[in-house]
């Protein structure tokens, strides 16, 4: 397939513009994002991602679970598309770019396509995935995972909040649901720009990360009861604190994924303790573990030692012990050839480039059971992210977006 030229770049302005103008939606409280998914600010993002959408001459498709697809035609009517996205949700202390850079850059692929005037033979399709990040309701990925046939329609508009309002309703209330079949579409290809959400490019020196395999991941949610008691009168050895058993496990977190150093990661960043008063024993403690490593194997390991852990201190201290799994996903190796366009566009470009295991999720992990995908990485400061402080450079922009493109096109196929 004949390549774009190297001299074939994005406009990194316009795209720096539109991710200043995103982030003006859904503002956090220090400088960063709080735009959670099927909020109204969720869906005033939406609404000027559609319009811009519309402005480059898209078409918009909307479907049941929220998904958004911008299409560019190509001349090749029977041509399946190639997919470019990520998600505009965002952590509660999220930053401007985890996600929206992926989205906005699929944008800046098709503007600078209409700038050239370059047709493709495969249309070209912009996504905006629904509830990537899974906090507001659980799990992440959710629409990608629906859409890949990895968990029914119905049981995600039964996912709850905090509040206890559902998905489905949701998605009604802010008016983002569409008619289309969720996964009927079928993809010639996907490709996700991501910030790295680690340190790894910005301590080498690396403008690109050429994503190989993302790692896996369980949330294990566990729900330990105690008995509330006063915090004064109650004598030690009468107590069943169901606040100190959470942190026994927690401390067991730490020693078991530290015991496969030094990939594998865990933490609980989910914690609810009842009934969360100064001068009342918590006699309820939910809180969820996030595990992860690149292998199945440890993944495995981790979660049956934790469970077997978390049983035996909570038997010693007399309390009870429920566990659910509210998320995880094996890990993911992406397609060669996907991932050769890639590399070879950070190549045909002159940025410096290493292929990286992702640490974090990505709808693309989800999407690459169903069609050829990867992804392109861009560092990000500090390797800081889930953050209101996260941040990126804007040539880092620029040169994600750049391999962006040319991967993109490259795979859609210019029609001289
Ligand atoms: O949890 C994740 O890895 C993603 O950022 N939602
Ligand atoms: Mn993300
Ligand atoms: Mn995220």
């Amino acid at each position: 397939m004949a390549a774009p030229g190297e001299n074939l770049r994005i406009n990194g302005e316009r795209l720096w513009d539109s991710l200043m103008e995103m982030a003006k939606i859904g503002p956090g409280v220090a400088g960063g994002n709080n735009r959670q998914t099927l909020t109204d600010a969720d869906g005033e993002g939406r609404a000027l991602f559609q319009k811009w959408c519309e402005a480059a001459g898209c078409s918009m498709g909307l479907d049941q679970m929220g998904n958004m697809f911008a299409l560019r035609e190509g001349t090749d009517l029977d041509a399946l598309p190639v997919y470019v996205g990520s998600h505009l949700d965002t952590q509660p202390t999220g930053g401007k770019y985890d996600g929206v850079l992926g989205v906005l850059g699929g944008l800046e692929v098709i503007r600078t396509l209409n700038d050239l005037d370059i047709k493709t033979k495969h249309p070209i399709v912009v996504v905006n995935w629904t509830n990537e990040e899974g906090t507001r309701f659980a799990p992440a990925m959710l629409a990608s995972g629906v859409f890949a046939g990895v968990h029914t329609q119905d049981w995600a508009y039964d996912r709850v909040d905090a509040k206890g309002k559902k998905f489905g309703d949701e998605l009604v209330r802010i008016g983002w649901k569409g008619d289309e079949e969720v996964g009927a579409r079928k993809m010639h290809a996907l490709f996700e720009l991501h910030i790295e959400q680690g340190p790894i490019l910005e301590a080498e020196g690396k403008d690109i990360g050429v994503v190989t395999h993302g790692q896996g991941l369980c949330w294990l949610q566990l729900t330990i009861i105690g008995k509330d008691a006063h915090t004064g009168s109650t004598p030690m050895p009468m107590r069943k604190n169901a606040g100190l058993a959470m942190a026994r496990v927690l401390e067991k977190v730490e020693e078991i994924a530290l015991s496969h150093a030094p990939h594998a990661v865990g933490a609980a960043g989910h914690i609810d303790i009842y009934p969360n008063s100064r001068n009342v024993i918590p006699g309820k403690a939910v809180f969820t573990v996030d595990f992860r490593s690149p292998e199945l194997a440890v993944i495995t390991d981790m979660e049956a030692r934790l469970r077997v852990a978390a049983q035996t201190i909570c038997d010693e201290m007399g309390l009870e012990v429920e566990f659910e799994k509210t998320g995880g996903f094996d890990p993911v190796e992406f397609d060669e050839t996907c991932v050769a366009a890639v590399r070879n566009a950070a190549e045909r470009l002159g940025y410096s480039h290493r292929n990286i295991i992702s640490g974090a999720g990505h709808d693309a992990c989800w999407i690459n059971q169903v069609a050829p995908t990867a992804m392109v990485m861009c560092p990000c400061v500090d390797g800081l992210s889930h953050n209101e402080a996260e941040e990126i450079s804007p040539e880092w922009a620029r040169a994600g977006t750049d391999v962006l493109f040319h991967a993109v096109v490259e795979t859609a196929e210019i029609v001289e």
